[in-house]
């Protein structure tokens, strides 16, 4: 006791004892048994598959936590500059299968679970996803942090850690989708580390008072704790294990005594319950804006905690506050953390007495926004006097700031008012609304889109006037990217296997450096070679067909077209074009003969994807693929060469099993909308050929595979504008625009497939308006559909393109994206653990 120097005790008798255990097979099986034993309180006379995913859990996470201790330990020691990743959204599904593959211990583990008589992939099968996200963005953030660490980048990830995260799907007897709470902590959660000690005070409402220079006092409101939930992200073939730190929302105090004692139980229970509520479930909405107030809540409960721990762990640096921004990088995932901007101008203004000038440059050197959307509706602005009351001394800042900006722009632009109102931190009007993307570029040293072409429309739309007042310099393109490790070596075992074999490098190595995957190029032409691609593509098709007699009890064959589109249910990504298509096929082929139908290639069509609880027309498009399923799949005339699948509950391990599956997949988001779209890489990195519009990443995907290799169709960006205003203002009726296209809707209508008038307001979104310009691309998409189907019948050459695609991917490994973010942007370094 008193003793000063650390460790405490034996230094060498502490080093023995830390270091990983499971190596070989039997050190694996000791440690899950002893986890059986201790851990859970088990043996070997009443243990099931549950019990032994939680063993099997328990003793890898043993191994991770080792090299988390290390990585950190290393970190603290040399003090790089550090990078964190804000994101209100970390979309993580499983951990087990990855956590084992990453550690190099899928092998020794497999063997060993087999031998205490247990199957590996039935064990993985017990997990429930981690599913704290909505889409893609929320999935690109969990690819980043496996990048991160695979790169042995110092990084860390700051979420949320939501009780309940997106909802579960579920399909009613008429087709509609319902909803239910996903309780993913119910089991308890071997992943996480509660770490009651790392808590913070975050304040909500109270009073702001002016002190002099800019400074002010915060105090009275509302109080809450965060306490920190610390989950290891473990690097491919590397010790270095990141941390993603998730927040949850507790009671200051667990009672107000006074209440308490006054008899008001009630009321001194309800402090607690709102102070819970904020972390207690993820908004389920994709590329929209809902302006409830516990939104902003979660907004300012998640930055606050995350920026006062940054700030602390700085401090523990011992550098003066001036170096903050040469050894802290902010990445903001969309606007959803920009209250980060006034948070940090808040503690180094009012407590940390940094000149409001000073602490604007450090702060406007520190962060780095992403934009992930140029959509209206999903624009973030919030009503002043909801901030006002919520974050007084926050809404101070902005007004502060936006007077300094303003003026600034004044002087560049003179007498350019509506310059000044399009620039403006606050939209005027009654309300007043603060623009968060608008806060987000000027507190931002970088601002960057997630694809070429939507990088271009940032600057060219939502962020003009910035760049004309920035300079184009400060706006840049990082297009998105994908981890390989979870989307071709583990859901696609075998061609990772294959790829290994023909490549003639390890494994490793082209996992780590995706370019390699051309070396199969050489390849193409090997019949031997097509052959095993074929035959993989085919045993994949065979596990999702399994898969969905399993859930849906129905037999699908796997001969024919695996023909796949999964993705949130939106209007702008046009689900209904790919249904309207399919009602179109169907109804050509009960025109032929039987003679002409056995010309046709069979095509099963799968959709998955969840509609916005509160998106009306989203979830009438699921109750009619639903419905049209059903006609269609029922039909004897036609159901050997078309059927239509709507699996519900789509998660990242559904996507796990559908993507390497596919032959086709669909990304048919009317030009200039989808920013990037991420799966598109993975079906293509999975030997999946690509229809699609030229939007997003697509472009990128056609430029790297070449424009033979994909299905393009319909209207580029420069013309949607010119359309929408033809379609407002010199409307012309479907049947005349697009004949085809009224044939089908005249179906529906008719009641082909079940009661029509239910279906009338998605019908009329394209009859009228048809902001979404359906029927101008109708025409152009059944020609590409017919291409596809052209292709298919030279298998052979089908099977050539596909190797090509593959081989043809390597830009866009996430490894390449986040080098981008760690080179171009945050100036951060690998920091290796010895
Ligand atoms: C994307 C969102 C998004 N863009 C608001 N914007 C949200 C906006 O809860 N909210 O309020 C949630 C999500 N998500 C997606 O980001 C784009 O649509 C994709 O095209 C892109 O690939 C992905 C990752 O960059």
């Amino acid at each position: 006791s008193g003793k000063e120097i650390w460790p405490r005790g034996d230094e060498n008798v502490w080093k023995d004892g830390t270091r990983a255990i499971d190596k070989d097979v039997p050190d694996v099986t000791k440690s899950i048994i002893n986890h059986v034993n201790t851990s859970l309180a088990r043996q070997a006379y009443n243990i099931d598959d549950m019990g032994a995913y939680q063993a099997v859990a328990l003793a890898a996470r043993d191994d991770l936590l080792i090299n988390w201790n290390e990585t950190q330990l290393n970190y603290t020691r040399k003090a790089p500059k550090r990078a964190y990743y804000l994101s209100l959204e970390f979309l993580m599904g499983r951990t087990l299968d990855n956590a084992l593959l990453n550690l190099g211990l899928k092998d020794n583990f497999t063997q060993g679970v087999d031998k205490l008589g247990f199957n590996i992939e039935d064990i993985i099968d017990k997990e429930r996803d981690a599913a704290l996200g909505n889409g893609g963005l929320g999935r690109l953030a969990a690819c980043y942090l496996d990048s991160s660490a695979s790169q042995e980048l110092p990084v860390w990830g700051y979420g949320l850690r939501y009780k309940y995260g997106i909802f579960q799907q579920l399909i009613a007897p008429d087709g509609s989708q319902l909803e239910a709470p996903d309780p993913w902590l119910e089991h308890s959660n071997p992943w996480e580390l509660p770490r009651v000690d790392v808590t913070i005070d975050v304040r909500f409402y109270g009073h702001a008072e002016r002190l002099d220079n800019g400074k002010a006092i915060w105090s009275g409101g509302q109080e809450v704790l965060a306490v920190a939930y610390d989950v290891m992200i473990p690097g491919y073939h590397t010790k270095t294990t990141n941390n993603l730190r998730l927040w949850e929302s507790k009671p200051k105090r667990g009672f107000d005594l006074n209440s308490f004692n006054a008899g008001d139980y009630e009321k001194a229970v309800q402090s607690s319950n709102s102070a819970e509520t904020i972390t207690s479930v993820l908004y389920p909405n994709d590329n929209t804006m809902v302006g409830k107030e516990l939104r902003l809540k979660q907004q300012y409960f998640w930055t606050a905690a995350s920026l006062n721990d940054i700030m602390r762990r700085f401090k523990n640096y011992g550098k003066p506050i001036t170096e903050f921004p040469e050894y802290v990088a902010i990445q903001l995932n969309d606007t959803h953390p920009t209250l980060a901007i006034p948070e940090l101008m808040r503690l180094l203004v009012d407590e940390e007495d940094v000149p409001w000038d000073k602490a604007w440059s450090i702060v406007t050197s520190t962060f780095f926004f992403t934009n992930h959307t140029v959509l209206p509706e999903a624009l973030e602005k919030w009503p002043v006097p909801l901030m006002q009351h919520l974050l007084p001394r926050h809404m101070q800042i902005i007004f502060d700031l936006n007077l300094t900006f303003l003026q600034a722009v004044e002087k560049k632009f003179p007498g350019d008012r509506d310059r000044l109102a399009r620039m403006s931190l606050i939209q005027e009007g009654y309300p007043q609304y603060v623009r968060m993307a608008n806060l987000a570029c000027i507190g931002s040293r970088r601002v960057n889109g997630v694809a070429e072409l939507h990088s271009e429309l940032v600057k060219t739309t939502i962020m003009k006037d910035f760049v004309e007042f920035f300079g184009v310099s400060k706006f840049s393109n990082v297009t998105n990217g994908i981890t390989p490790r979870r989307w071709l070596d583990q859901c696609n075992p075998a061609l990772s296997t294959l790829i290994t074999e023909t490549l003639g490098c390890t494994k490793n190595e082209w996992l780590k450096d995706l370019y390699k995957l051309e070396g199969l190029l050489k390849h193409v032409d090997d019949p031997k070679f097509q052959k095993k691609w074929a035959a993989i593509k085919q045993s994949n098709k065979e596990r999702l067909a399994h898969h969905v007699e399993v859930t849906l009890g129905i037999k699908i064959n796997t001969k024919a077209m695996f023909d796949v589109q999964i993705k949130r249910l939106h209007e702008y990504k046009r689900q209904t074009l790919n249904l309207l298509g399919v009602v179109h096929r169907y109804l050509a082929l009960k025109k032929m003969t039987p003679e002409q139908r056995k010309k046709i290639n069979p095509r099963v069509v799968f959709f998955a994807g969840k509609a916005a609880p509160g998106y009306y027309i989203a979830k009438l498009t699921i109750r009619l693929i639903v419905n049209v399923a059903r006609v269609i799949n029922a039909d004897p005339d036609t159901k050997d060469y078309l059927s239509m699948f709507f699996l519900p509950d789509y998660s990242v391990t559904l996507a796990e099993i559908l993507i390497p599956a596919s032959d086709l997949s669909q990304h048919i988001s009317t030009a200039g909308t989808e920013a990037s779209g991420t799966s598109n890489m993975k079906f293509c990195l999975n030997g999946g050929l690509l229809l699609g519009t030229v939007d997003g990443a697509n472009i990128e995907i056609a430029e790297e595979v070449g424009d033979s290799n994909v299905f393009f169709f319909g209207h580029l960006t420069p013309a949607v504008e010119e359309l929408r205003y033809q379609h407002t203002y010199h409307p012309v009726p479907v049947e005349e625009k697009c004949p085809a296209l009224a044939a089908v809707l005249d179906e529906i209508s008719a009641g082909r497939f079940g009661d029509g008038s239910v279906y009338e307001p998605l019908l009329n979104t394209i009859r009228q308006g048809d902001y979404y310009l359906l029927t101008e691309d109708f025409d152009s998409y059944i020609q590409a559909l017919s291409m596809v189907d052209a292709a298919y019948q030279d298998r052979t050459e089908w099977i050539k393109k596909s190797i090509r695609t593959t081989a043809k991917m390597g830009k866009f490994s996430s490894d390449r994206a986040i080098l981008t973010y760690a080179e171009e942007f945050w100036n951060i370094e690998a920091c290796k653990v010895p």
